[in-house]
């Protein structure tokens, strides 16, 4: 009577195992959004030696004690240039914050970018813009792009040289340039280009505007076609008798999309920051990402992902403290489940108690067979 009874006990164990491997498979396809890679980011708040990042032209230097940089300081007919190392012509945004005082005036910084950077940059009111005629010949447009200028000194059209054209609109003034010193194509008179306090530069640049913030007010808005055939960036000052300090910090560089790959046509992705949802987007027909515009977006956001499928929530992410524009995210299987024999999770886990109670019926019934064959 023993027999039959370790026979059907086997094949309960089996049968049990057959319940329990499926819930161990679904448990299996749990989702993880991992964030791949940022191509466009850069952060800089110079308290590491920058020069992996920067070149540093002429008086411009990295001020190891205040961890920021100094562009000019008080002497007489200097300039100071720093290039990012890498090219940037794609929209994105730009973050720093500056302080320009503490002398007696002149000349003022400038922003650079979109901009071609093989010249040699002039000293006092041209701000390392471009190079200076005074010097050395040089034609008007012979390194075009675009500039932030905070100018503190008035330069008159003479003094920029009477082949260039226009000069200074006033003494004090925030402006868009392009391509020369004296071509503002939009500027505000304004008494931060020389305050001596510290203020934060947000700058957005879209397919065909340009906005500028400065400690949160919005100052510029421009808009027009964006010339991108330069891709250099980077920050310029120049001063001549005067003598203020020109100083940066607290750089950062991001983009305006987050891409999220590893999803099906029809999907949909949602980016909340607490409560709110602050961009969402579908995945295109025959696709595998959406794409979620955060330009009018201060970065890093502190925030999560929803994603749908075409009917529901089929996954919420948990919260990340950096998200950044130019971020690529991936939605994907997590680690442990690509193999059905896989016990480093936990013995307790679904899939190893459904296989180790398998294993031991089939051993059971194995056994009652070889002493069946030797009766
Ligand atoms: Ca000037
Ligand atoms: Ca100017």
């Amino acid at each position: 009577m023993l027999i039959p009874k370790i026979t059907t006990f086997g094949l309960i164990l089996v049968l049990v195992s057959i319940f329990l491997l499926p819930i161990s498979l679904e448990k299996d396809l749990e989702l993880v959004m991992v964030k791949e890679e940022n191509q466009l980011l850069v952060i800089d708040d110079f308290s590491k030696d920058p020069n992996s990042n920067w070149i540093f032209l002429n008086a411009a230097y990295w001020n190891t004690n205040s961890e920021n940089i100094m562009l000019t300081e008080p002497g007489s007919e200097r300039v100071g240039v720093m290039w990012l190392k890498h090219n940037v012509s794609s929209p994105m945004t730009i973050e720093f914050s500056y302080k320009i005082g503490g002398g007696n005036g002149a000349d003022g910084l400038i922003f650079m970018f979109y901009k071609d950077w093989d010249y040699e940059p002039g000293i006092g009111g041209f701000l390392g813009f471009h190079c200076r005629e005074v010097e050395k010949p040089c034609p008007r447009k012979s390194a075009p792009g675009y500039g932030i200028e905070f100018d503190n000194y008035y330069n008159s059209k003479e003094e920029y040289g009477k082949d260039y054209g226009e000069g200074d609109p006033s003494p004090n003034h925030i402006a868009l340039l392009k391509d020369f010193i004296g071509n503002h194509l939009i500027y505000v008179n304004d008494t931060r280009t020389e305050d001596d306090i510290w203020h934060n530069v947000r700058l957005i640049v879209q397919n065909d505007n340009i906005t500028l913030f400065i400690d949160d007010e919005k100052t510029l808005n421009w808009t027009g076609i964006i010339d991108r055939s330069n891709n250099h960036l980077g920050f310029g000052s120049g001063i001549w008798g005067y003598d203020h300090q020109h100083i940066i910090d607290n750089f950062k560089l991001y983009g305006h999309k987050i891409i999220i790959n590893g999803l099906n046509p029809g999907w949909k992705v949602q980016l909340f920051s607490g409560d709110s949802r602050i961009g969402e987007a579908n995945v295109p027909e025959e696709n595998v990402e959406a794409i979620i515009d955060v330009s009018d977006i201060s970065a890093p956001i502190k925030g999560y992902f929803k994603v749908f499928n075409e009917s529901e929530l089929i996954f919420e992410s948990s919260t990340f403290e950096n998200i950044w524009g130019g971020d690529i995210w991936s939605l994907q299987e997590s680690d442990s489940n690509d193999s059905l024999i896989q016990f480093d999770d936990s013995f307790l886990n679904p899939q190893t108690i459904a296989i180790t109670i398998s294993f031991i019926g089939i051993i059971i019934l194995l056994i009652f067979l070889a002493y069946k064959r030797r009766q």
